[in-house]
């Protein structure tokens, strides 16, 4: 077996997490598979085998029923799971909508959904228990009360903490992973911030089991700022978990490996992350494109590890003291100076 890969210094998880979705068989919704689709437990030693030490999971991947024999399968190939998260969007009775959804059947669904997934999560050791806002949002304006369904994430999400907390889930948390668009127009809990405003309207007594799972592609679509909306959850004590990929500009989601797009970002963010002593899973969103041939289907991840490892190890390097008086004399420009020399320099 490959030697996993391991980010030196951090304190707290030291592997890296990826999804057994990034494996995929190269769907887009312009095209059927490219590949054939290989059977989720059979994506395990593939993970492995490329160095990750955390994998993670959808109910329609790995269901509450295949827990048993996914952790058998992961222990024999020495990965853990890292995250565990229900789909609210994939099955065409959330179309318009889980949590959200105007029909009450479809909601009690989603909670049960959700429910199950905390059950998995305890069952195969996942620190995390993701929900991803996949189908919560609208496309036509006055098709929802937008007030109402806001009302309906927070009565959801404090019933889902509530039998958190009554399966006595100490070690397990939730977090709310924001994305604007795609594939609905709009999205409820579109950034970070809306994020962390539908956390401060929960009952109190659940809020500290809530925090985020800020995506580098996701605040880009939205135009943002990936490390600022890292900057956000850490000042609120709320990043749990992180998804790492690239985005190229403001388009469609893309799912390309970590570190390709804007490499000198990557650094900054890295050293954020090292600096607030963030001790969560770091873990890989990125997706196998279509044009990749089936033995190269892990090339996704091996490139994105690579890309971490080696953009981990150069944050490291990067000068505190040099940074702090860079900052204290106004050399903004000399600061990109600097993080570029890290970066591009001999
Ligand atoms: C979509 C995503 C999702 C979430 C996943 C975890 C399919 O853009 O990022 O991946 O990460 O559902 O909750
Ligand atoms: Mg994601």
């Amino acid at each position: 077996m490959k030697k996993k890969c391991v980010l030196p210094n951090k304190p707290g998880y030291t592997g890296i997490g990826a999804g057994v979705w990034n494996i995929g068989p190269g769907i887009d919704p312009f095209g059927g598979p490219t590949r054939p689709a290989i059977p989720f437990l059979d994506r395990l030693p593939i993970l492995a085998e490329a160095g990750i030490t955390f994998y993670e999971a959808h109910d329609s991947e790995i269901p509450f029923s295949q827990a048993e024999e996914a952790k058998a399968r992961a222990e024999a190939c020495g990965l853990k799971c890292g995250m565990y998260t229900p789909s609210f969007f994939a099955d065409p009775i959330f179309k318009d909508g889980a949590m959200t959804s105007d029909d009450p059947a479809i909601r009690k669904l989603a909670i049960e959904n959700a429910k199950r997934a905390v059950d998995a999560a305890l069952l195969l050791g996942a620190p995390t228990v993701v929900f991803w806002n996949g189908r919560e949002g609208f496309d036509f304006v006055l098709a929802k009360n937008g007030q109402e369904a806001f009302r309906k994430l927070i009565d959801g999400f404090n019933e889902v903490a509530e039998y958190t907390d009554s399966r006595g889930a100490g070690s397990v948390r939730l977090a709310i992973e924001p994305k604007p668009n795609e594939p609905r127009a709009n999205m409820y809990l579109a950034t970070v911030g809306e994020v962390l405003y539908l956390i401060s309207r929960l009952d109190p007594k659940y809020r500290h089991l809530f925090g985020v799972n800020p995506e580098t592609a996701h605040s880009r679509i939205a135009g943002l700022d990936y490390i600022w909306d890292s900057e956000l959850c850490l000042e609120a004590g709320k990043l749990f978990h992180i998804h790492l990929n690239s985005q190229d500009g403001q388009r469609y989601d893309q799912d390309l490996p970590f570190g390709y797009t804007e490499p000198l970002k990557d650094l900054a963010l890295l050293v954020v992350l090292q600096d607030s002593a963030y001790e969560g899973i770091i873990a890989f969103d990125v997706k196998a494109p279509r044009t990749d041939e089936p033995k190269d289907i892990a090339d996704i991840l091996t490139v994105s590890l690579q890309n971490l490892v080696w953009l981990w190890e150069k944050a490291l390097n990067v000068d505190r003291t040099i940074l702090r008086k860079l900052r204290e004399e106004r050399r903004n420009t000399a600061i990109g100076g600097y993080l570029g020399k890290c970066l591009y320099g001999s």
